[in-house]
């Protein structure tokens, strides 16, 4: 029994160690923004507090797909944010930097956010909004797009994230006119 218990700690320390090393963002949550329903991506919405002036499916894709996502949100009053969320839960280890990277090209500025809901009880509660941290302004804020598509690395620290179980989702926050495609969870 002890040594079936020992092999059993040795299997789930190697499984801990895999997941460390790679938690991909799950498939179902079209990243890449391939799939569109009415001209909107599949599986992304608008947030009604936070609107753009508009978003919508493009054909003006990164290289290997055929479609991305261009969020408009020209000219915003001081402080004013629009939200684009995935609704896929991604439930990261609570205990590691969760880190992912996505690709733009516009003319604007790009922050990526999350919402973070609690899981207690068995059911998604909302809990707060986490800023990602730009690899580009460790600080934290936006990023500068560029014309060219360019891949962006963006973190939040262990430490921001909650102690008790949670989900959360990816949040996209532009202003000017932001073409975004292919987001991916990286390896710490
Ligand atoms: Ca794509």
């Amino acid at each position: 029994m002890i040594r079936f218990l020992k092999s059993l700690a040795g299997f789930l320390a190697c499984f801990r160690a895999l997941t460390l090393l790679a938690a991909p963002l799950p498939e179902e949550g079209n990243w890449g923004f391939e799939t569109a329903t009415q001209g909107q991506a599949t599986g992304w919405r608008q947030s009604p507090e936070y609107p753009y002036d508009r978003v919508e499916s493009t054909p003006d894709a990164r290289e290997g797909g055929s479609a991305a996502v261009e969020l408009v949100f020209e000219n915003p009053d001081e402080g004013a944010q629009a939200h684009y969320y995935g609704e896929c839960p991604i439930s990261p280890e609570p205990d590691v930097d969760f880190r992912v990277s996505v690709w733009a090209k516009g003319s604007g500025r790009l922050a990526l956010l999350a919402y973070v809901y609690g899981l207690a009880d068995h059911a998604e509660k909302f809990l707060r909004s986490i800023p990602f941290r730009p690899e580009e302004t460790p600080g934290g804020g936006s990023i500068d797009v560029s014309p060219e598509w360019t891949q962006h690395h963006f973190t939040i620290p262990a430490a921001d994230l909650p102690r008790e179980p949670f989900s959360l989702r990816i949040v996209l926050a532009a202003t000017g006119t932001v073409t975004v495609d292919d987001l991916s969870a990286e390896a710490n």
